[in-house]
């Protein structure tokens, strides 16, 4: 279904404090205040879009890319908290915690995670739940054998599933031409007996759409959706890591960057006045803004928040 203007505004607040909360976190990388991110730049767009697009009780697998603007799309982090949890200050694992909508954080080991999110699809079934199971993972981990297993297991039992590819074209320093000799991911999806989309991954109204229906089908019993949403990332693979690509490669992420082309297009439409976009991102400056400056007071502390007990770490990797 079409969203609704007041869907629209609610896409561009999320995607507005993504935005502003990736570009400081960011930033605090390269300025040294920060040690380790992996810039969602660019990719805001897939991880707003899905996040609006599924229920709290779904569970979404998050990647080391999309999870801030997928827990902050679903009302799962605030962008205080996104900003502190970056200093040590505020849990990295607040959307697996009660009453916020059911995510899994990031796994260390790139693809690994999902057959883990097979294995959740599998025992909400058992359990006789109607949620989806989305799992979100990068063209690298798109070419690992687990991957490729656990989308086959997904077919072959039709389970309510959407996997969401998010294709950068590189992973790290390794171009996606070099890695598979397939132009589209979402071709793949024949060979596990799902349909595959290919999607604009810098459009959010777009691929909202796209992901929508695969979540609808999967409720409804009809399998899963493989979606592979081609896109640029702004930034190199991580803080510290070189960028091989070229500026023309940057400068087209820019061109196509969806946030603006949103903003832009609610102005046209006049679902919003050039005032009432600027008060949006007013408000998520300030509220960044005053979460930096509680970061900076409190400083970098690796110790915050206590780090759980083994029961909490087993309740929230496998209960989930
Ligand atoms: C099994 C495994 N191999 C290598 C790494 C190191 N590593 C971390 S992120 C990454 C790249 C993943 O690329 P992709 O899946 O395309 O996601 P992207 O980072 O582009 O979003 C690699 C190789 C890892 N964490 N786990």
């Amino acid at each position: 279904m079409p969203l609704d203007h007041e869907q629209l505004v609610a896409m561009y607040r999320a995607l507005s404090g993504t935005r502003i909360a990736e570009q400081t976190i960011t930033d605090l990388n390269k300025s040294g205040v920060l040690r380790g991110h992996h810039s969602g730049l660019g990719h805001e767009a897939v991880g707003v879009a899905v996040g609006m697009a599924v229920r709290p009780d779904d569970c979404v697998q998050m990647s080391h890319r999309s999870g801030m603007m997928l827990s902050h799309a679903r009302g799962g982090y605030s962008l205080r908290e996104a900003v502190l949890s970056q200093f040590g200050r505020a849990p990295s694992h607040y959307a697996s915690l009660p009453g916020r909508p059911r995510t899994l954080t990031i796994v260390g080991l790139v693809g690994t995670w999902v057959p883990m999110s097979v294995g959740i699809s599998m025992a909400d079934r058992l359990r006789g739940k109607d949620t989806v199971t989305v799992t979100f993972f990068g063209d690298g981990a798109a070419n690992e054998g687990a991957v490729h297993e656990a989308m086959n297991l997904a077919g072959a039992r039709r389970l309510p599933m959407v996997f969401l590819i998010e294709n950068n074209g590189m992973a790290v320093s390794m171009p996606t031409s070099e890695a598979t000799a397939a132009s589209d991911f979402a071709a793949r999806a024949a060979g596990y007996g799902m349909p595959g989309v290919l999607v604009d991954g810098h459009d959010p109204v777009a691929l909202h759409e796209v992901a929508e229906e695969a979540v609808a089908r999967a409720r409804r019993g009809q399998g899963p959706t493989l979606i592979e949403a081609k896109l640029i990332r702004w930034e190199s693979h991580a803080n510290g890591i070189a960028d091989l690509r070229t500026p023309e490669e940057i400068e087209e992420a820019h061109r196509r960057d969806g946030v603006r082309q949103l903003r832009d297009a609610l102005i046209g439409q006049g679902i919003l006045s050039e005032a009432d976009a600027d008060a949006i991102d007013d408000a998520a400056r300030a509220e960044v803004d005053a979460a930096v400056e509680e970061g900076r007071t409190a400083g970098f502390d690796m110790t915050v928040p206590p780090p759980m007990d083994a029961a909490d770490a087993w309740r929230l990797t496998y209960a989930n």
